[in-house]
This record gives C-alpha cells, sequence and structure tokens, in this order.
C-alpha cells in the first residue's frame, strides 16, 4: 500500500550551455518523485521539461504542483499490484499533464518491480536487449568545438552518431555548419539534424536539399508541430529521412500522422507519452504502420533515461537509434552508481526496478530549498 508521496524540484548545471531553436539551456530542472509503500520500500520517478515552458506546456513547477495537490492524495492508501489499472485512473480523473504522469508511472513500476524482484522490462514484457546505441547531441552553436566534442567521443568510443540541433540561425548558415562537422567526420559516422519546427515548409526544402547533398541521413520536426501535412510531403520528396518528433506524442496522434501517409520515423518519449504504457502503445501503431522508431529523450537525468531505456529494452527493432544521453549532459547525478555507457552505446540495469538508487546526500544537495 502506498503511504507516502514526496517531489522534489532538482536543478543540475549542464557541462556546457545546450543550444536549440527556442532555448538555451545551462541548467536542467527535473521533478522527482518517491513512492514509499507500508514496508518502507521506495520507488522513484522523474518528469523533466526542457528550458522550463520554452519547449513544451509543462514546466517544473507545474509538474511538482499536479503531482503534490491531484495524484498523491488519490494514489495514497492505494495498492500498487497494478500499476497500468492506476494509471487508467489517473487519465481519467486528471487530463493532460503527460509528463508529471510519467513521473508517477516510473516511480509506481520501480516500486513494483521491487516488490516482484524483477526489472521495470519484465514488468512491460521483457527485454530484447541488454544494451542500446546511443548518439549524441552537438548544440554548443560553434563548428570547432561541436567537430571537437565529436572526435573525443568517438575516439572513446562513446558515441558515433551525432545529432545537431539547428534553427536558430539562416538556414544557409546552419547548412554550412552542419556540413562541415560532417565533412570533418566522414562517413563511418551518421549525422542527423533536429530543427524543433523553426522552419517553414520552403525553408525545410531549402535546408532538406541541401542537407541530402551533403550526406546527412535524419532530418528530425522540420516544420511546425500541428503541420501534419509538410511533414508527409517533405518525407515524400527527399531521399533523407524525416523524423517527428514534436508532432506526436501518443499513439492517437502516431495513428492520424501515419494514417495521412507519413513514411518516416517517430521519436518516442515516455513524457511526452505520458509514461512508459503510452510510448509503448505509440510505438506498437508506429511498427504496424511501417513507421521507424527512435528511443528520444527530453534530456532526463538518470532516472527517467534508465525508465526509457527500460520500456525501449521490450521493442524488437528500435530503427533509428536511441539518444538516451541525458545524464552525460549533466555535471554531476544525483544517483548511486551512474549509467554505463561504453561502446557507442548504454546497458539496461537487470537488477530489481529500475535499477538506480537515489543518493540522499546529492538529492539534498540539488533540491530546490523553496
Ligand atoms: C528534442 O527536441 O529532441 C532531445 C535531445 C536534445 O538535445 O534535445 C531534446 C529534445
Ligand atoms: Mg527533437
Amino acid at each position: 500500500m502506498i503511504t507516502q508521496i514526496q517531489t522534489y524540484i532538482v536543478d543540475i548545471p549542464t557541462i556546457r550551455p545546450h543550444k536549440l531553436s527556442m532555448t538555451s539551456m545551462a541548467v536542467q530542472s527535473m521533478v522527482i518523485v518517491r513512492i514509499t509503500d507500508s514496508e518502507g520500500r521506495q520507488g522513484i520517478g522523474e518528469g523533466t521539461t526542457i528550458g522550463g515552458l520554452a519547449y513544451g506546456p509543462e514546466s517544473p513547477e507545474s509538474i511538482k504542483t499536479n503531482i503534490d495537490s491531484y495524484f498523491a492524495p488519490y494514489l495514497k492508501g492505494k495498492s500498487v499490484d497494478n500499476p497500468r489499472a492506476l494509471m487508467n485512473q489517473l487519465n481519467t480523473l486528471f487530463r493532460g499533464n503527460g509528463l508529471a504522469k510519467s513521473a508517477v508511472q516510473t516511480a509506481l513500476l520501480d516500486l513494483r518491480g521491487q516488490q516482484l524482484g524483477v526489472p521495470v522490462s519484465s514488468l512491460l514484457g521483457g527485454a530484447c536487449h541488454a544494451h542500446l546505441p546511443c548518439l549524441w547531441v552537438l548544440a554548443s552553436g560553434n563548428t570547432d568545438k561541436d567537430i571537437y566534442e565529436a572526435k573525443k567521443m568517438i575516439a572513446e568510443r562513446r558515441h558515433n552518431i551525432f545529432k545537431i540541433k539547428i534553427g536558430s540561425r539562416s538556414v544557409r548558415d546552419d547548412v554550412a555548419h552542419v556540413a562541415a562537422i560532417k565533412a570533418a567526420l566522414g562517413d563511418s559516422v551518421s549525422i542527423r539534424v533536429d530543427v524543433n519546427q523553426a522552419w517553414t515548409e520552403s525553408q525545410a526544402a531549402l535546408g532538406m536539399a541541401a542537407l541530402q547533398e551533403a550526406g546527412i541521413d535524419w532530418v528530425e520536426q522540420p516544420t511546425l508541430a500541428k503541420d501534419y501535412a509538410s511533414l508527409v510531403r517533405l518525407a515524400n520528396k527527399f531521399n533523407i529521412g524525416v523524423m517527428a518528433d514534436e508532432s506526436v506524442a501518443d499513439s492517437a496522434d502516431c495513428f492520424d500522422l501515419a494514417a495521412r501517409g507519413f513514411n518516416g520515423s517517430v521519436a518516442l518519449k515516455i513524457g511526452k507519452a505520458g509514461g512508459l504504457f503510452g510510448a509503448l502503445d505509440a510505438a506498437a501503431v508506429c511498427s504496424a504502420a511501417g513507421v521507424g522508431l527512435y528511443g528520444g529523450t527530453l534530456l532526463e537525468g538518470t532516472i527517467g533515461t534508465v525508465a526509457a531505456l527500460h520500456a525501449w529494452s521490450t521493442l524488437p527493432a528500435i530503427e533509428a537509434s536511441t539518444e538516451m544521453f541525458g545524464p552525460l549532459l549533466q555535471r554531476d547525478d544525483i544517483v548511486k552508481t551512474p549509467l554505463n555507457y561504453h561502446e557507442f552505446g548504454v546497458d539496461i540495469p537487470a537488477t530489481p526496478g529500475l535499477g538506480v538508487e537515489l543518493d540522499e546526500d546529492k538529492l539534498r544537495e540539488y533540491a530546490r530549498k523553496n
């Protein structure tokens, strides 16, 4: 039975400014949820946004407030035996708030996994992978810095796929930046870009023609989230792949986009989908429609990242790789043992629950005091 639900906003500086088309991040703010049962076991979860309210409709403050004020009173005293049923109840009682729901669902699954002595992936049907590929995002905004950063990661065998954040400069300047990085890194390295909705369709046509010429593999969310028609037209017009990110949150969005003839890939994110169940439902719709899968992030720390990894590990094919590098962008961690990144990917823990443990001293150090 659930006896206590605690929430904390944790602010951890990034290793360098992370520049997206809509904001530059110097700190990541995560909402950590801790659910305790009557035996004293604890499950943890994370709900994380990008740049406060710059990226999406939920903020760290709204996530914390809505968990404290609405979800926690409902969950207190309930059994954790059936996390999916509990989440269905929350979805019926409270609209929206996908990131807050994802944090709570993660904590419920962590707790249930510990009660049963099985990893979260087992609660989802079982892992098909023990190690998944993981790319790195180049977002310093400076071409030479990005090339230096990428070469270092290749030499360390940490990453060999890179996503470059563009969209805040002119299309020509952005394309020149990306083409210079691709030329410096060579053919053995896969490069993709994320425009985060910054282009009109005609800018996207100009940019994609040049990026295709430069040997870039994917363009993520070139146009506005709601403009499904342009995503479909662009995906059909160019050989370079189109990935939908902000356009699709859940299985209904994926169904709608696929039904309009979209033939690219989708960035799955547990936060967008309201948790692991929703993200896997979205994956099933994409797979049935021939749309490729990509394990996406909202730059979560270790807790959110490992939760997503448990979900992605149950997908037999995750064609477009993953970007579960969030913890590596932060200067410090609030778990005792960080994830193991090696051989261009990351290991998925096989111990009970999420397989990571909170470091109470670090939590105290970084938790917001007011
Ligand atoms: C996004 O739009 O993909 C994921 C990686 C990153 O650098 O930003 C996020 C959000
Ligand atoms: Mg994106």
